[in-house]
């Protein structure tokens, strides 16, 4: 049987004879390469020799040549004396007698000279060549290759340029400068861990997507796919940026500019790589100004459209940056995408469309919505499965945590950037949070407010470290909210947050476990051994500063000021800040990892609240899931897709 053998080297397939004689056309091909190159060489070696002899022949030899005329473009110094003409009616080249018969002689010979010089270069840079072996001249070769792509890729890689399009007001990005010294004093020491989080970075893991902060190396995990992204510096500038940390900054800037790249093999998370990239570049953009951010952000977005390609138009929760083929989790249920996922990308993609004047980012997110808004909800809630393919919900699990949580959140921020036009946004907003109220939020026999599980018409009272950025939810939103709740909103946002100082009041280092339990006795504290671990996670911090905000009630500086000092002193090793496994042990044992969210999230929400209100005021400003801000725009009309934007520029 014949099977066909790829060759290497020149693409081109052989068919093999038999399996036994498999690597005989391989290498018969390498020789066939092999000759063809030493007979080049071997003709061009020739080629010179001729060219070369054909000055080396006798004197006489030059009046020939300057009888075809060419003396002025081979000697071009000869000029005729101003206006003497030929009989003929052409300029005559004068000679000069002895001297210049004595200058021509001079020039020829140099020329010679240098005729000899090049020709004996060519004839040993042959005989190098024929001298190596065929590894050294694959390999050689290979290179040469290699570097017509790169030269090719770069020339591809151009920016296209994007329509100018007014800059928002950006307003309130630096100072923030408290008035009293203790606050001060705090803020302080907050930058410095910002400084020391970074500066590990910059030493150990840089281009990396993230940090071992003990083994003093880079990390990555499945969400950035196999690529080295630099998640954590396009994560981390608009904190730089806010705490002052122009230098640094800079750093990142250059990193982005001469390093980022998307046309990578790498199948990364749409949602992870929308929230901490696009979310990043285009804060990063919209604080600085800087345009390569922006042309990042939009190189980024194309590549994650192909993940839209599905039947229903609810995207793959992955996609392959290089290729565009997309896919789902293997252990969500049913192969569906994810309600968390494809329902964070709202605001990202808004300001794509603004930015660039292309409708499809705005609607494809608009398609998401409106088919949601089309289907039946068990009990008014929202499962965190649907289907890509068919359309249809996975399994009936609902959570404002894992899974869940920033569906919620996105709903409510849409109203928000849209400068509160978006009503339908809002709309659905009031409506879920209103069936969440109803199934999922209760009180514990110790009085503690919590937000639990849906499952399967089953209600587990359990609640998760992610499910405290809801606190900060409820308050951003009671503004606004329906039938003159503002106060219960607010107030209900105090609860979650005091819940969830709770849990991090009842373990041995003052830090929050990943999951907590009202159930069987047990108040706000985790049961299962691997549900105690605290890996820099941002959500308690964050509600306590959207509660700090809207109240100026002491006691969250107080808590936000607990955590930082917990952080401080458990989870900062020389080599940066590392998760911790145990956080009811008093002697921890540490997970090495330095989240990306760490130095994005958790020291942001901390800054910002040793910070006066005038840094990133919210009514101007609206964070992302990955606090990442982003102006408000004034949409008039989202009706068919097209939306118009107002902007009051700067
Ligand atoms: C962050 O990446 C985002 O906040 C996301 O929405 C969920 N949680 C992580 C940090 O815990």
């Amino acid at each position: 049987m014949t099977t066909p053998a790829l060759l290497p080297l020149s693409g081109r397939r052989i068919p093999t004879l038999s399996p036994g004689a498999a690597s005989f056309p391989h290498h018969r091909a390498t020789l066939r390469l092999s000759e063809k190159f030493i007979l080049l060489l071997i003709l061009s070696a020739f080629i010179t020799l001729c060219f070369g002899a054909f000055f080396f022949l006798p004197d006489n030899s030059k009046h020939k040549r300057f009888d075809l005329g060419l003396e002025d473009v081979l000697i071009p110094h000869i000029e005729a004396p101003k206006g003497a003409k030929h009989p003929g009616g052409q300029v005559v080249i004068h000679g000069q007698g002895g001297h210049d018969e004595h200058r021509h002689r001079e020039e020829e010979e140099s020329l010679r000279d240098k005729i000899r010089v090049d020709h004996e270069r060519a004839l040993q840079e042959a005989k190098e060549k024929l001298r190596k072996s065929r590894d050294e001249l694959r390999a050689e070769i290979q290179t040469e290759k290699s570097k017509v792509v790169e030269d090719l890729k770069k020339k591809k890689e151009v920016p296209k340029p994007l329509p100018p399009v007014p800059m928002p007001k950006v307003v309130g990005v630096n100072d923030g400068d408290p008035v009293e010294p203790d606050v001060k004093e705090k803020r302080d020491k907050i930058r410095e861990m910002m400084k020391h989080a970074w500066d590990s970075y910059r030493q150990y893991g840089w281009g990396h997507n993230e940090l071992k902060p003990l083994a003093k190396k880079g990390h990555s995990t499945n969400i950035f796919g196999n690529s080295q992204m630099g998640a954590t510096i396009v994560d981390a500038l608009d904190s730089l940026y806010m705490m002052g940390l122009h230098d640094e900054f800079k750093d990142g800037q250059e990193w982005i500019e001469q390093n980022l790249d998307f046309s990578v093999n790498a199948e990364v998370s749409v949602f992870e790589v929308n929230i901490r990239f696009t979310g990043g570049l285009l804060a990063a953009y919209y604080l600085s100004g800087q345009e390569v951010f922006k042309v990042k952000a939009v190189q980024l977005a194309e590549k994650l459209l192909p993940a839209f390609n599905t039947p229903t138009g609810i995207p793959w929760a992955m996609v392959n940056l290089k290729s565009g083929v997309g896919r789902n989790w293997g252990w969500a249920s049913a192969g569906s995408s994810i309600l968390a996922e494809f329902g964070t990308l709202h605001m990202e993609f808004v300001h794509l469309t603004y930015l660039t004047g292309n409708p499809a980012y705005y609607q494809k997110v608009m398609h998401i919505r409106k088919l949601l808004a089309k289907m039946d909800r068990p009990n008014g809630l929202y499962p965190n499965y649907l289907n890509p393919r068919t359309g249809r919900w996975g399994q009936h699990h609902t959570s404002v945590g894992g899974l869940g949580d920033s569906f919620y959140e996105y709903l409510l921020k849409a109203w928000l950037m849209s400068d509160k036009t978006d009503t339908e946004a809002r709309k659905t907003y009031d409506d879920a949070i209103e069936a969440i109220e109803r199934h999922l939020i209760r009180k514990s026999n110790g009085g503690l407010t919590f937000i639990g599980e849906w499952k399967n018409g089953h209600l587990e009272r359990k609640m998760g470290h992610l499910t405290c950025f809801a606190g900060g939810m409820f308050a951003l939103g009671a503004d606004g909210s329906p039938d003159d709740k503002a106060g219960h909103y607010l107030q209900l946002g105090a609860e979650i947050a005091h819940t969830c100082h709770e849990s991090y009041d009842r373990t041995v280092l003052k830090l929050g476990p990943e999951a907590f339990k009202f159930d069987s006795g047990l108040e706000a504290v985790a049961v299962r051994q691997n549900e105690k671990y605290y890996i820099l996670r941002p959500e308690v911090i964050e509600t306590y500063w959207y509660m700090w905000r809207f109240t100026h009630d002491p006691k969250y500086r107080q808590w936000g000021w607990e955590a930082a000092q917990a952080i401080d002193k458990y989870c900062r090793v020389s080599g940066g800040f590392s998760g911790v496994k145990d956080v009811y042990s008093s002697n921890p044992t540490y997970d090495d990892v330095q989240q990306s969210f760490f130095l994005a999230e958790t020291l942001k929400y901390l800054y910002l609240l040793f910070s006066s209100d005038d840094l990133m005021p919210l009514e101007s400003w609206v964070f992302n899931t990955e606090a990442h801000p982003l102006p408000v725009l004034h949409l008039t009309d989202f009706s068919e897709g097209i939306c118009i934007f107002q902007t009051e520029s700067d």
